[in-house]
């Protein structure tokens, strides 16, 4: 089959072979400023942006796509050669792929290159919300102190050079000092990221920051920015270049990078909007007065579960969720993780029906055609576990309740933190805590209890008995027996206690 680059002349080349942009790009006004244009906002915010943009009336929603970071470079360069366009890969449970090419990224903007131009684009009047996905680590937040980490050095830079700022922080801060000036409304700050009250958490962060920085800017920030709290879900694993090739063999589309997910999408959003909002609910997305539940059930079960597959899967050599989830026992150890520590803390969710929703995570964490990269789900474990397991852990022990299985995953990942498989492969660790994981790893082999003296991740936990006993135990018993044997053990231990 001939293959045509992607771009935005051959554009109508393709329309045989995938869902191509209706509507006319160039009549597109940019709404919505994106910091961070992995493959997740390709595959979630920027599809159903897409999505809204072939209605008629939605022309003033499209996206500029800002990559912020040095290593941003090749996506801001793929972008710029492919007109913004991309491919989006929809792997459906029967193996059966739905290609659609999405066109809602109407200007893309490399920052380190130009942080001029990326601030006067937040500050330009048009714009009515910024959205964000920066990682779990990019919020900038001190578990140990439960402050913002001033520390940081990127964070001192910005401090000291307020006009080429590197951290979201600065580039914030500069633009909306530049909306005050030109005496502009505000708009909404939207989180896209898996962090607990997300919208909370980027506005208390923020603050934190602008009070050091610009002080005379916070009560304006105060009047006029919203900071709306999302759930966002969508499993979206990294590109392989198969993918790429299939795209070129089978559609005839030529795309640097093309994102691949699963069919599944769910955004729930907090209808807390300052300035305008596109009406992504035509599109499938919930507006609810109070998202905490929805997201507390997600990162809970969703993002925990993975994080409970990834590390123990890592351990026995898998490569991949499914691989994992189909391992019988690793999947009983995550069903009885979900019910027995995970669920009696969600409380009431009014309107979930969580039995269906579990057994509908099982299912998704098991199409074989997603093939999600368990060393995409364990890297930056460190920033994950305080947010999707650790609430867990705290709230079952202060109701003296079970958190024997939550410590056995703890157990697993300082073992995995060591570097090597049970086989005795190397384990490929991408954390930004990765020398301080690996040193307290040595250190746990004399003393398990080491590990959690890392405060920045695991807070006081060192100081709970209960936890630390049940934490060391399993330590000791993975290191004698193997993951196999202590899964299958602890698995009908938990579930004789709770016939
Ligand atoms: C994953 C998430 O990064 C992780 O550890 O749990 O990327 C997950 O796939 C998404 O949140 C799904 O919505």
């Amino acid at each position: 089959m001939t293959s045509y680059k992607l771009n935005s002349e051959n554009l109508s080349k393709f329309a045989d072979s995938a869902a191509i942009p209706t509507y006319d790009r160039a009549d597109v006004k940019v709404g919505i400023v994106h910091i961070g244009i992995g493959g997740f906002h390709r595959a979630h915010e920027a599809y159903y942006t897409d999505q809204l943009l072939h209605e008629d009336g939605n022309k003033d929603w499209g996206i500029c796509g800002i990559a912020l970071l040095d290593f941003d470079q090749k996506i801001y360069n793929t972008l710029k050669n492919q007109d913004g366009l991309y491919t989006l890969i929809v792997k459906e449970l029967d193996g059966t792929l739905t290609k659609t090419i999405v066109g809602s990224i109407v200007e893309y903007l490399f920052a380190p290159e130009n942080p001029i131009a990326v601030i006067e684009k937040m500050a330009h009047s048009d714009i009515k919300i910024i959205t964000l996905t920066i990682t779990e680590g990019g919020y900038n937040y001190n578990e140990a102190t439960k402050r913002f980490d001033f520390e940081n050095p990127l964070i001192q830079h910005d401090l000291e050079n307020p006009a080429a700022p590197k951290t979201i922080f600065g580039y914030l801060t500069q633009a909306l000092k530049s909306r005050k000036e030109q005496k502009l409304k505000g708009l909404a700050i939207q989180s896209c990221d898996n962090v607990q009250g997300n919208g909370h958490m980027i506005q208390d962060m923020l603050l934190s920051y602008v009070e050091k920085a610009e002080p005379s800017l916070l009560d304006w920030i105060k009047k006029n920015v919203s900071f709306p709290n999302s759930m966002v879900d969508r499993i979206t694993p990294a590109t392989n270049q198969s993918d790429i090739t299939e795209l070129i063999n089978n559609s005839g589309i030529d795309d640097a990078w093309p994102v691949v997910c699963e069919p599944f999408k769910q955004w729930v959003i907090e209808d807390d909007f300052v300035a305008q909002r596109p009406a992504w609910e035509n599109v499938g997305a919930q507006f609810v007065p109070d998202v905490v539940p929805y997201e507390k059930m997600k990162l809970s079960l969703l993002n925990a579960g993975h994080s409970v597959l990834g590390i123990l899967g890592a351990l026995k050599g898998y490569a991949t969720i499914d691989e994992a989830v189909h391992d019988p026992a690793i999947s009983q150890f995550l069903s009885l993780y979900m019910d027995v520590e995970v669920t009696p803390v969600l409380g009431n969710l009014e309107g979930v029906d969580l039995k269906n929703y579990k057994h509908s995570l099982i299912q998704r964490f098991g199409n074989i055609y997603i093939k999600d990269q368990i060393d995409r789900i364990c890297s930056e474990t460190s920033a994950k576990l305080p947010i999707f397991i650790l609430p867990t852990v705290n709230a079952q022990l202060n109701e003296n309740s079970s958190v024997k299985l939550a410590a056995f995953v703890i157990a697993a990942w300082a073992i995995y933190s060591l570097g090597t498989d049970e086989n005795g492969k190397d384990l490929v660790i991408k954390d930004a805590l990765a020398d301080t994981l690996h040193e307290k790893a040595l250190e746990a082999k004399v003393e398990p209890k080491q590990f959690l003296t890392i405060e920045s991740v695991f807070g006081d936990l060192k100081n709970s008995e209960p936890f630390v006993n049940a934490y060391t135990e399993s330590y000791h018993n993975i290191i004698k027996h193997g993951i196999e044997k202590c899964v299958v053990d602890l698995n009908s231990k938990v579930l004789n206690k709770i016939k």
